[in-house]
């Protein structure tokens, strides 16, 4: 089934009116303003052939705030027209008019997104610079929409559509610049292939996105395993060339060549652990079938050394495709002494040890819950050792999702932990994300109720936020793009969320859709009542800014702090984030605005790496977040 959304239908219905510069007789521009995608606007080929630029001008009828367009190309299987290079002007008074948009879309049939400040405008120009597959001069459209800007700031508010050049599948934060990285696979909107992985890197200082084909690690790194590493890198292995490994070092802005794995993998999770080390099972996706047991990576020596006490066959779900899906996505936490504790998807957990050659020891069964497989697992507490669960289900696919949530509180490794089931979420999801906020609050966004990979049949546009303290769930404003399968989310430096992706399939059948964009999610706690933005706190002097685990950290504000909270650089694809994890932190000493905060003691707690230090105010508003670097000793 195809699905699209428009914030606004820019139907005749409601008098809105379309101008366009050329038309084929039968192929009118009203056709892509009436709501039916069977039908579309063509520029004119017979007689004569119109030459490009081509142009439509849209009438809303009346000035109103917009932030966005949307465009869906022709439906019919054919690409002639689909538009490339475009530009998108607004107007108040069709005379006078601003850019917003300049942009290029893929050449693929999936709905389109581009969006741009709150502007005020009755009148939104589009005009199509070239044709997308330069078949020739025309162009097509079966609809074009219009997104009317949120104004309500009581439960957050998302910001407008960011159009990428690449369909990405997975993220990472870099922890010096607060740059989000995003990567395909080996074309921009497809995946399958091998040797190159195209990346686009989004800088939240400037807004702007930039592309680059990574070709030097011979490593097409779509659905792969990724953990952030104690230096701050992301260790990518596996997906399409199952073996590899690619290291990103943001401090070079360099994709490096890792040591291979000892068994080849597509699907697996990997966790950092307190020693440093990277441990990594199952991934039967790619690079044969079963036995995808432990293995574990020192970045030190580059080298994955196989773990033999650490079978895959105990966290192994009942899915009915088999092992090919059985050993996806394990939701793995680094814990104390080298431990793993494996929480997910497969409704029985379990401890992982990684010293010598490992061994394995059940961890009981996650309460009531049934396989959850593409559900979430967040570390929101990791003082207490508290794992959230969501959602997820029984199979990879063709199934319905769960609204299941569980709380785990872990104790010392290889002891059972507590189980408790709470209230579950409004919706049920598979394919979400989840992100802890600097509050402890946890943002679940996106996924679908019937759990189907590429296809946003089923959608749930409305993300939900979960608070440890009440156990509940708040509904907030709904977001403008499907978010499921190979969807991310991220947390930033400045505490907003940055969501996006989702697709990679080229030329998608009918009913499935790429996305090649992103959006931000404003919590709440960055407005006033009146909507205008919060003061926030400011984080002016920090020292150290590398500190051993159990070290001090003194940290001057600029006003009273009532809390803070670190939370470890994420990494995200297909769900997983096993590198975010929060802890609380309790001052212990306080003079003034100067405050002293004791990094917990134990690295399986604080994990290695880098983490973000948010300072939170009386009103729960959150500074900017400054960066720490946490080491073993
Ligand atoms: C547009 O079409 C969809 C699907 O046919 C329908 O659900 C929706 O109500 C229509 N919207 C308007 C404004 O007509
Ligand atoms: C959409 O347009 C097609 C082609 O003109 C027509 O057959 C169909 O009935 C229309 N659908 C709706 C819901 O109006
Ligand atoms: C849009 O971007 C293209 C490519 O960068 C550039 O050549 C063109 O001048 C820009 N158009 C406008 C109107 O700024
Ligand atoms: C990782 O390798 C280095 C260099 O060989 C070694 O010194 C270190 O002990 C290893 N780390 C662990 C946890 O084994
Ligand atoms: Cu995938």
């Amino acid at each position: 089934m195809w699905y699209f959304v428009f914030l606004t239908i820019v139907g005749l219905v409601s008098g809105v009116s379309i101008t366009v510069d050329s038309f084929q007789v039968g192929n009118e521009g009203a056709n892509a303003i009436d709501n039916n995608t069977t039908t579309f606007w063509h520029t004119e080929y017979s007689p004569s052939l119109a030459a490009l630029p081509h142009s439509a001008v849209i009438d809303l009828t009346h000035s109103q705030l917009l932030n966005g367009f949307s465009y869906l190309p022709r439906q019919d299987g054919k690409k002639n027209g689909n538009i490339g290079q475009y530009t998108i002007e607004l107007s108040l008074d069709s005379s006078t008019w601003a850019l917003v948009a300049n942009d290029t879309f893929i050449d693929d049939d999936s709905p389109k997104q581009t969006g741009f400040a709150n502007t005020q405008a009755r009148y939104v120009r589009v005009t199509a610079h070239t044709e997308a597959g330069n078949r020739g001069s025309w162009s097509s459209a079966a609809e074009f929409g219009v997104n009317i800007a949120p104004t309500s700031t009581v439960n957050g508010q998302w910001g407008p559509v960011i159009a990428f050049p690449i369909v990405f599948a997975a993220a990472v934060v870099l922890h010096d610049t607060g740059k989000i990285v995003t990567f395909a696979s080996y074309k921009i909107n497809a995946f399958g292939g091998s040797g190159n992985t195209y990346t686009a890197t989004y800088d939240p200082a400037t807004g702007l996105v930039t592309e680059r084909n990574v070709v030097n690690t011979d490593h097409d790194m779509f659905c792969p395993g990724m953990s952030i590493d104690a230096n701050g890198r992301a260790v990518v292995t596996g997906g399409d060339d199952a073996s590899k490994t690619t290291i990103y070092d943001p401090s070079s802005d360099s994709w490096i060549i890792g040591a291979t794995m000892q068994i080849s993998r597509g699907y697996q999770a990997s966790t950092t652990l307190s020693d440093a080390r990277i441990f990594t099972i199952g991934g039967s996706w790619s690079g044969g079938r079963g036995g995808k047991n432990g293995e574990i990576y020192n970045a030190t020596s580059n080298a994955w050394s196989l773990l033999s006490g650490c079978p895959v066959a105990p966290m192994l779900t009942a899915d009915s495709a088999g092992i090919f899906r059985q050993d996806n996505h394990g939701w793995l936490f680094g814990w104390k002494s080298g431990s793993v504790f494996q929480a997910g998807p497969s409704k029985a957990m379990n401890w992982y040890e990684t010293s010598g050659s490992g061994s394995q020891t059940s961890a009981g069964l996650r309460g009531s819950d049934g396989d959850s497989m593409n559900g979430n697992a967040v570390m929101y507490d990791a003082v207490n050792g508290k794992i959230f669960t969501a959602g997820g289900a029984v199979d990879y696919q063709d199934v319905d999702a769960t609204s299941n949530v569980h709380l785990i509180t872990l104790g010392t490794p290889n002891t059972t932990p507590t189980v408790q089931t709470l209230t579950s979420m409004n919706y049920q999801r598979a394919f979400a994300n989840a992100v802890v906020l600097p509050n402890g609050k946890i943002f679940i966004t996106g996924g679908q109720v019937h759990a189907v990979p590429f296809t946003d049949a089923t959608s749930i546009l409305t993300p939900e936020l979960w608070d440890p303290a009440t156990q509940t769930f708040t509904v907030l404003p709904a977001h403008t793009v499907p978010r499921n399968y190979h969807s991310i989310a991220l947390l930033m430096l400045d505490g907003r969320v940055f969501t996006g992706g989702g697709g990679l399939c080229g030329d998608c059948p009918t009913g499935e859709a790429n996305h090649a964009d992103a959006q931000i999610y404003s919590p709440a706690y960055l407005f006033n009542s009146d909507g205008t933005a919060a003061t926030r706190p400011a984080l002016t002097s920090v020292s150290p800014t590398t500190s051993a685990v159990g070290g001090k950290i003194t940290v001057v504000a600029d006003s009273s702090i009532s809390s803070f909270s670190l939370i470890r650089f994420g990494s995200a694809t297909h769900t997983v984030d096993t590198d975010q994890r929060r802890i609380a932190l309790t001052p212990t000493t306080t003079s003034g605005t100067t405050y002293t905060l004791t990094i917990p003691s134990d690295s399986g707690v604080a994990l290695p790496g880098y983490w973000m230090l948010f300072a939170l105010n009386s009103a729960g508003v959150p500074s900017l977040a400054k960066t720490i670097k946490i080491t073993i000793s």
